[in-house]
């Protein structure tokens, strides 16, 4: 299918999430972080879309990733984990370019504890996808497609 996506779009996942599949899979699910990656390539191609795939546990690996998607990229699906709810320095980086970025979480962040429930980087996303488990990412790929295609 030709979606006139014609850059790719970014999905980043922040520190901790390369242990996706391995601990906790009663919050975070039994997929691994490659099985989630290959999910949104796959899920890219049937769409007509390229995706491009990272994961880190520093911030400025984030930060770089996002300036980079802001030049060469379409949109980004985000998971910063821990770091939605501490960085400032993602905030800025998703004001500072000019393409659309889903905020993405595993979990319902507002059901656990009161520190996960404010979001830093929300203002500055088109929207937030959270609570349906390892699907978030594949529904922020639609919600962007969908938004990039209007
Ligand atoms: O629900 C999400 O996707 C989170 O972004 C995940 C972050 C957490 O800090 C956010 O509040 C919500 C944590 C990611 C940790 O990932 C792990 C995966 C498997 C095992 C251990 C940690």
């Amino acid at each position: 299918m030709t979606s006139g996506i014609t850059k790719p779009i970014y999905v980043l996942n922040g520190p901790n999430l390369n242990l996706l599949g391995q601990r906790e899979p009663g919050i975070y699910g039994a997929q691994t972080l490659a099985d989630v990656e290959a999910e949104c390539i796959a899920f890219g191609k049937e769409h007509g879309f390229d995706v491009i795939c990272h994961q880190s546990n520093h911030e400025g690996d984030l930060v770089g990733w996002i300036h980079e998607a802001g030049e060469k990229g379409s949109g980004v699906a985000i998971n910063a984990g821990a770091y939605t709810h501490t960085s400032i320095a993602l905030y800025d980086a998703i004001k500072g370019v000019d393409v659309p970025i889903v905020e993405l979480h595993i979990s319902n962040i507002h059901a656990r504890e009161s520190f996960r429930h404010h979001s830093m980087i929300a203002a500055a996303c088109l929207g937030q996808i959270c609570g349906f488990g390892t699907d978030g990412y594949t529904l922020g790929l639609r919600a962007l497609a969908k938004y990039l295609s209007r």
